[in-house]
């Protein structure tokens, strides 16, 4: 398989733009080597003129494809029309969000975000309150549950019940109230639960822990444990939600209901940071004015931008293409050597490459692929994500696949 074409790995204003950021940006994080430009569907080019296809699809952000022409032609609309105007006064764009996920995810309220982390955290006051005003959990004394590996955000409560070192090491103190069990163990689960529990938040796949997908039955345990308790069952589905697994949400794999659904990324199809917290179930209701709120939650450009970017999802087929060419790629991905491949894992389009532990590290393995055309992410030492736009064709699947046997043989 050749690389791609021999070009400088930096043009000069690739240079240019990394010194910057090596000098005014705060380095949180350490990108691959590629300075991308554009984006298109599943493609994405860099500043020399190299094309790759998009394995990542930022987090599960971009579900819709890079640059969806109808999320851009409402973001812009809208963006003439009006953008924010805070919730202190009404505006036309919020009810027919609201009807539109609504009706999408068979939830009864919404309580309109932006990040992700901010809908979790929303979700950990609701669940609190709900605890002390209707469960009767006295006062301060609200537990949560939550797994080992999680990843619900970045915020100080959130990373406070981190199992990550990396995530918690020198942010504390941290928030109490919250219990950690192991991921995919029921029992652990109900022995935890006390008459103080108010709610059990859980990734249906853990993302960034590696796409771990819990023994089957787990979250209908969960589930039947949480109502035996009347714990609120929290399923964070910001990663794995808007046809990401191949279903509308994960959750339908377990066919059960939570009690709070928590969406983000694909939510707005990339365009725009867009989250909510979603109750299935009567229980957002314990918030009352001016308890709970955010500047630019729920703005005008916020909604008509979900709004597209749901639609464009349901017309265009894209949770059914993610079940149909999800189950091709991870064929091709299983029929990799086993020699660095450990296990080929996932649901839909939410992938993963486990290596030996012997194989060196991922890192390597992302850089080769990235020289092929391929540009994916590594979690922790030895797994490699794989998390191409829901859009991508039964063509471009094999494109990716020869290049995956590239470099790792099959
Ligand atoms: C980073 C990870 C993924 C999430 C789930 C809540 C949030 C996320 C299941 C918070 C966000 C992002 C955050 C981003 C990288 C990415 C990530 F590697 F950090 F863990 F996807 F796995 N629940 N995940 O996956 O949403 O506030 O970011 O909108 O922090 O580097 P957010």
């Amino acid at each position: 398989m050749d690389s791609l074409p021999e070009t400088p790995r930096h043009s000069a204003l690739t240079l240019h733009h990394l010194a910057v950021e090596q000098e005014l940006g705060a380095s949180n994080y350490k990108p691959l080597d590629v300075m991308l430009t554009r984006g298109e569907r599943v493609w994405v080019w860099d500043l020399e003129g190299r094309k790759y296809l998009d394995c990542l699809s930022a987090y599960s952000a971009v579900n819709q494809g890079h640059c969806h022409p109808k999320i851009l032609e409402a973001m812009v609309a809208q963006a003439q029309r009006l953008t924010l105007t805070s919730r202190a006064f009404h505006h036309d764009q919020l009810a027919p969000f609201y009807e539109d996920l609504c009706a999408l995810t068979r939830s009864h309220k919404v309580l309109p975000m932006n990040s992700g982390a901010e809908a979790v955290e929303s979700a950990l006051k609701v669940a609190r309150k709900w605890g002390y005003e209707i469960k009767g959990v006295p006062d301060e004394q609200a537990e949560v549950i939550v797994c080992t590996e999680n990843f619900h955000g970045r915020t100080i409560a959130i990373v406070g019940f981190s199992t990550d070192p990396t995530s918690r090491h020198h942010f504390g103190p941290f928030s109490g109230g919250f219990k950690v069990v192991p991921y995919g163990d029921a029992a652990a689960l109900a022995a935890a639960i006390t008459p103080n529990t108010v709610a059990f938040l859980v990734e249906p796949i853990q993302g960034e822990a590696g796409v771990i997908i819990p023994p089957a039955g787990y979250l209908r345990e969960a589930r039947r444990l949480c109502t035996e308790h009347r714990v609120l069952l929290i399923l964070d589905e910001i990663q794995t939600g808007l046809g990401r697994t191949g279903k509308l949400l994960a959750e339908e794999h377990e066919a059960i209901e939570s009690d709070l659904t928590l969406v983000g990324k694909a939510l707005s199809g990339g365009f725009y940071p867009v989250s909510a917290v979603l109750s299935p179930r009567e229980v957002l209701f314990v918030l009352n004015p001016v308890e709970h709120g955010s500047t630019f939650g729920g703005n005008p450009l916020a909604c008509a931008v979900a709004r597209a970017a749901m639609r464009v999802l349901v017309e265009e087929g894209m949770i059914e293409n993610s079940a149909r060419q999800g189950a091709r790629l991870l064929a091709g991905l299983q029929s990799l050597s086993a020699n660095t491949v450990r296990e080929a894992r996932g649901r839909g389009l939410m992938l993963a490459l486990e290596l030996h532990a012997d194989a060196g590290g991922a890192k390597p393995y992302v850089k080769r692929l990235r020289d092929l055309g391929i540009l994916c992410k590594e979690t922790h030492e030895h797994t490699i994500r794989i998390a191409p736009p829901l859009v991508i064709t039964e063509a471009e699947v094999d494109w990716a696949v020869e290049r995956f046997q590239a470099v790792f043989g099959g």
